[in-house]
């Protein structure tokens, strides 16, 4: 394939040919041929191992550089053409200073390498609801990945035409190849100098230095979430960082929620779990970002702008996601996970007792109690959604599905109980805006500290995350209130007085899932409480489980003198986006006090 029929993407494909001087162009066709070709490309490179065609078919391995592993929040900037439309939660740099940098940092960057040319739509091609975007790559391993995670090729430019609107990204691993008898690095990187650069005015990305993940895969968190996020409040819709399942009751009415939780706080589990409670199904439409917009009839409609998963490995095993499991079993790019010697992958938590040897991800010798994990904890697998076996049948349907309930759930050890009713779409805006997790490893920074994270999207909103707030609220305020999905807090994480966990979770979540499709039906009963409405005693269906009273109620309960031992932080919180903190937030904090304080 060669140009497009758009001259304007073919003058921007020059153009940083010109700048970045590959020493090759392709246009990616998404092709199965193009995608062989590359891996085997990668493999004679010494970039890629691949796994036994017995135990992983189709599969290979790729370990990064040791310094490029998670995104990096710290070096990912928000470049908007106004000092503040970032905000507090966002590093903002002067566009036109970014500019400059990057052009320092893009000149010759290429040299030595080809430069891959990836248009992809986020969503199905030609949905009313999805998005297309290019991006040029000198990275083999990120045009593979994107295969898998977007739809890649023809159809798509097909619909770009000769005047779409496409969102441009520009990527490169920044370093370039000496000379053509330099050999390559395994996983070529600029890990001191990585930028991961947004510029939501102009619709732009460009990202250097990095290989990995969120950093490298444009059309993932760089489009869907930080460009996109912009789209939509300009737009008048929701492009969130939320999974998106199907569940189907016994008598075989089905609803569609949508749920948000912080990275690695087992979204992917969760949307393809297997549920405990007999006679209900859960399916997959999406694991990490939905695309909302309101349909003819005033519902909200979701799509999964992704074509697969990027899942945190470690932890995934037969017992906590065997749907997971089944997924990757052929067909998939492992990252950072260790090599059996048999050619096939491990992580912790895959088995209860690991291999007696392995090659770590370091690709250093490994065995049991040598006091290094033999993955990396960000290790992942990257998988095209249609292999999981309960994807729902309607997850490519254009024009998405209509969405019921909406989650929000952070990891908190004992503040949030395990599910909680908002009582308006404004409450469960303010809800969401003081949801806070403990931090996991899916980005760099201290594991384990709690730290706000609004609608699991702080590191993930493109612009001031206080005008976030007030979009959430606008939208509401302008949907029929009737039709709006119902919006509950939930928690999985919540441990007893010896840092023991309270709640099952996996897929015996499905309880919580049972109560709400029963509030969104007018059925189950529920119980006020001063942060919402929460399951009535008997109301969540707890049969045959192996809880203690105590333990229910206590999982279930508001914790009063936690919640009001929280105000400050809340304030203090909210305090960071000072004028820009709708005034209906600030109203929704002090009815809570009040109502905590009645409690007194
Ligand atoms: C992800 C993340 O990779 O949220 O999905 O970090
Ligand atoms: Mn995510």
């Amino acid at each position: 394939m060669a140009e497009s029929a758009h001259p304007e993407l073919n003058a921007w494909v020059k153009a940083n040919v010109e700048h970045c001087a590959p020493d090759r162009v392709h246009w990616c066709d998404g092709s199965a041929a193009e995608f062989d070709a590359l891996t085997a490309l990668m493999v004679n490179a010494g970039m890629a191992v691949r796994l036994s065609e017995t135990k992983r078919p189709g599969s290979f391995l790729f370990r990064s550089s040791p310094g490029d592993v998670a995104r990096v929040e710290n070096r990912t900037y928000i470049c908007s053409e106004h000092v503040g439309d970032a905000g507090p939660t966002n590093n903002w740099a002067d566009p036109g200073e970014m500019r400059a940098t990057l052009k320092g940092l893009f000149k010759d960057c290429m040299r030595g390498r080809t430069m891959y040319v990836v248009p992809y739509s986020m969503g199905p091609v030609g949905s009313p609801i999805a998005g297309i975007g290019v991006e040029l790559t000198d990275s083999p391993y990120v045009v593979c990945n994107m295969h898998l995670m977007t739809r890649v090729g023809a159809p798509v430019l097909k619909v770009l035409g000769h005047d779409g609107t496409f969102v441009r990204g520009l990527h490169s691993v920044g370093q370039p190849l000496k000379g053509p008898l330099q050999p390559d690095s395994p996983w070529p990187c600029d890990a001191e100098n990585k930028y991961i650069c947004h510029f939501p005015d102009s619709r732009e990305i460009a990202s250097y230095g990095s290989g990995y993940g969120g950093n490298a895969l444009l059309g993932k968190k760089c489009h869907a979430l930080r460009i996109a996020s912009v789209q939509a409040r300009d737009e008048g819709w929701l492009a969130e960082h939320m999974l998106i399942l199907k569940v189907t009751c016994p008598r075989g009415s089905s609803k569609y929620f949508a749920a948000a939780f912080p990275s690695a706080c087992g979204k992917t589990n969760l949307a393809l779990m297997n549920p405990t409670l007999p006679g209900w199904k859960i399916e997959t439409v999406g694991d990490d970002i939905a695309w909302m917009k309101f349909g003819s009839d005033g519902r909200l409609y979701a799509i999964n702008p992704e074509a697969g998963f990027f899942g945190v490995a470690p932890g995934t095993s037969v017992d906590s996601n065997p749907n997971a499991m089944k997924t990757i079993e052929r067909n998939t790019l492992f990252t950072n996970c260790a090599l059996t010697p048999g050619g096939d992958v491990w992580w912790e938590g895959m088995s209860k007792e690991p291999p007696p040897a392995l090659t770590d991800w370091l690709r250093r010798p490994w065995a049991p109690g040598c006091g290094r994990t033999a993955a990396h904890p960000n290790a992942r697998f990257t998988v095209a959604a249609k292999q999981n076996p309960i994807c729902a049948g309607e997850w490519e349907q254009p024009e998405g599905v209509p969405i019921s309930a909406i989650l929000f759930g952070g990891r908190r050890a004992s503040m949030v109980p395990l599910v909680n009713e908002a009582l308006t779409w404004q409450h469960g805006t303010f809800l969401g805006s003081i949801m806070a997790s403990e931090r996991t490893a899916a980005a760099t920074g201290t594991v384990g500290e709690v730290r706000f994270d609004p609608m699991a999207m702080l590191p993930f909103c493109g612009y001031h995350m206080g005008d976030y707030f007030a979009h959430w609220l606008k939208v509401g305020a302008t949907a029929d209130a009737e039709k709006l999905p119902r919006i509950y807090f939930v928690n999985w994480f919540r441990r007893d007085g010896q840092g023991r966990f309270l709640w099952p979770g996996y897929g015996e979540n499905s309880r919580v899932l049972k109560w709400i499709f029963e509030r969104v039906d007018g059925k189950a009963q529920a119980a006020p409480s001063p942060i919402g409405n929460l399951p009535a005693p008997g109301a969540l269906d707890t049969a045959s489980m192996k809880l203690s009273a105590e333990q229910l109620n206590e999982v279930t309960r508001c914790n009063i003198g936690n919640w009001h031992r929280e105000i400050p932080t809340i304030e203090q919180h909210y305090g960071r986006f000072g004028q820009r903190l709708p005034a209906a937030l600030a109203q929704e904090l002090k009815d809570l006090k009040q109502r905590l304080d009645g409690e007194r």
